[in-house]
Formats: structure tokens, sequence, C-alpha cells
């Protein structure tokens, strides 16, 4: 990576119901990402974290089916004129969440500057409800659905109407806890999905290449999106919707590997760890395990 690393703190967390993941980004800083950082000779300035104000009834509204909508898009606004600041400069972003809706902020922002974006959306869900299908009314799982211009206007409009990805351009890694709304979604739109049962059948080796192969020829720039329920909650118990049964802490390490060498990403994210769930701090360790793998770190 030639750029300047800019980090951000995104401490988003009432997309979802667990208080906690709002201190992800220093849990991480704690683990010792910069030393990581500096010890593969990555340059960063850390811009800290953005000021979000996590206060919301944490109710449904009966119209909408959504908790907190308010709350969620003032702060992916600021989130996404971040990203456009920090571009600006040159910087490749890194930002660190908070729960996964912050990813509707970041891809917003990214959106200035590609028009089209790939996104490896890793995660043990699809992250592709809506009002109308969600079962939870928890935004967080409907950030990478408004990305894709479907949801609330709201959510949808951040920095500028409609789609801010494409869903042939869309790539979700490890799903396997996906709601019927969201197998619906998918058929529809075509978005391109590898869940555990390719993982198993086909090794992670196989499916990581053929993501990036995929995506190469048809984007100008590829926004990795690390949910850490995405990895099997063995290694990142600190998250608040674990789900059983998905890639190893060495697939995941294996995958981050594949994706530094093959040059293909322009930002990086990592949302959804929550040391108030974490034992130790581990599940922020395995993120800086896996960020230091996604910027070259090597075992030898
Ligand atoms: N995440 N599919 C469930 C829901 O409530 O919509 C879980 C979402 C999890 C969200 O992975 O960031
Ligand atoms: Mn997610
Ligand atoms: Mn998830
Ligand atoms: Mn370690």
């Amino acid at each position: 990576m030639k750029n300047r690393v800019g980090i951000i703190g995104a401490p988003i967390t009432i997309a979802q119901p667990n208080y906690g993941v709002d201190l992800g980004p220093n849990a991480i800083r704690y683990a010792g990402l910069h030393k990581r950082l500096d010890g593969l000779n990555v340059k960063y300035e850390d811009y800290g974290n953005i000021d979000i104000k996590n206060e919301g009834s944490n109710e449904k509204d009966p119209k909408t089916n959504l908790k907190n909508l308010k709350e969620v898009t003032s702060g992916n606004q600021k989130i996404a004129d971040k990203l456009k600041k920090i571009k600006s400069k040159g910087d490749f972003p890194l930002i660190l969440g908070g729960d996964h809706s912050i990813a509707i902020g970041t891809i917003a922002g990214l959106y200035s500057f590609y028009q089209e974006l790939g996104v490896i959306w890793f995660d043990a869900h699809a992250d592709l409800n809506s009002g109308e299908t969600s079962p939870s009314g928890n935004i967080h799982g409907m950030s990478l659905a408004a990305s894709l211009g479907v949801g609330h206007q709201d959510l949808t409009s951040i920095n500028g109407d409609g789609p801010k990805v494409k869903p042939e351009n869309t790539v979700i890694i490890g799903a396997r806890s996906i709601d019927e709304g969201e197998r619906k979604f998918i058929k529809e739109h075509g978005v391109q999905v590898y869940t555990m049962h390719d993982i198993e059948k086909r090794g992670m080796d196989a499916v990581i290449k053929e993501a990036i192969d995929y995506l190469r020829p048809r984007v100008n720039g590829v926004h990795l999106s690390l949910d850490v329920d995405g990895i099997d909650p063995l290694h990142t118990p600190g998250t608040g919707t674990p789900v059983d049964g998905g890639p190893s802490y060495r697939e995941t390490f294996h995958a981050m590997s594949t994706l530094y060498d093959s040059e293909i990403l322009t930002s990086v994210e990592i949302v959804e760890v929550n040391p108030l769930l974490d034992q130790r701090n581990q599940t922020a360790e395995v993120a800086t395990d896996m960020i230091a793998a996604v910027f070259g770190e090597k075992y030898i």
C-alpha cells in the first residue's frame, strides 16, 4: 500500500441493541494497531473517533419498522463527510466501527471517488434487510441493502440519492445466517454470495481468489467491509450477533493476506467489535491481526 493510511473511529452503536460496540475503535487501538502498522512500515494518520450521538429511543417506529433512524442517519452523514475529507487528502481509509450500519456512511463517502466501487462484505449475515423484511428493526442488518439503494430514503440518500454500489459489484463471503427477505433480495438483485457451504466445499483460497478475479475487471476501487462476526465466534466472541460455524482464524487470515497480495483494495473497514461482550479484548486482538494481514503482515 503506497498511500498513507487514514484511520477513523466510527463509534455508532444504536443500529443494534447491545451497548459497548462504540468502544470498538479504542479496543482495536489498545490491541496494538499502531505498533502493527509501524512494524509493517505502513505510514498512517489516526484522526481519532468521529463524535457520534448514540441516543435514541431504541423503539421500533410502527410506520417504518426501524429503530433510531434519525440518529443512525445523522451519524452516517458525519462518517460520509469524514471519508470524503480524508480521501481528498489521498489517504487510504481504514475505518474502525462501531456497528455495521457505518458501512452506509463509508460507502456513501467513497461513492464520490468510485462510481464503480466493488465491495467485499465479509460477514455471517447478508445485511440485506429493509424495514419491510427486517425481523429486528435493527439498521445494522440493512446497511448493504441501503448502499445498494434499497431501504428508507433517509438511508439511501446520504451523499446523494440512490445506489452507491451495484449488486453485480458486490460479493458477500462467509454468510450463514440469511433471513427470508434477504434470500429473495439476493435472487432478485443478483448479488454474488459465497456462503459457508461454498467455503467448506471449495476452500477459502479458491473462494477469495474467485472473488478477486470476478471484481478486478469490473470496478475501479474495492472496499473491504469486515464484520468480525463473519469469523467463527470461537475466535471472536466479543460481538453482538455471533453465529456458529464460521471461517476459522486461519482461513480468515489467509483471505486477508490474499487480498493484500492482490493489491485490489482501496479502503478497509472493520466492524462489530464489542469489548463489553468480550474476554480480555481477544476479539479486538483478532481484529487487529486481520488488519495486519490485510496491510501485508506475513508469517515470515
Ligand atoms: N450485522 N439479520 C439479522 C437482522 O436483525 O437483520 C441480524 C443482522 C446482523 C447485522 O451483521 O451487522
Ligand atoms: Mn454485518
Ligand atoms: Mn454480521
Ligand atoms: Mn495475536
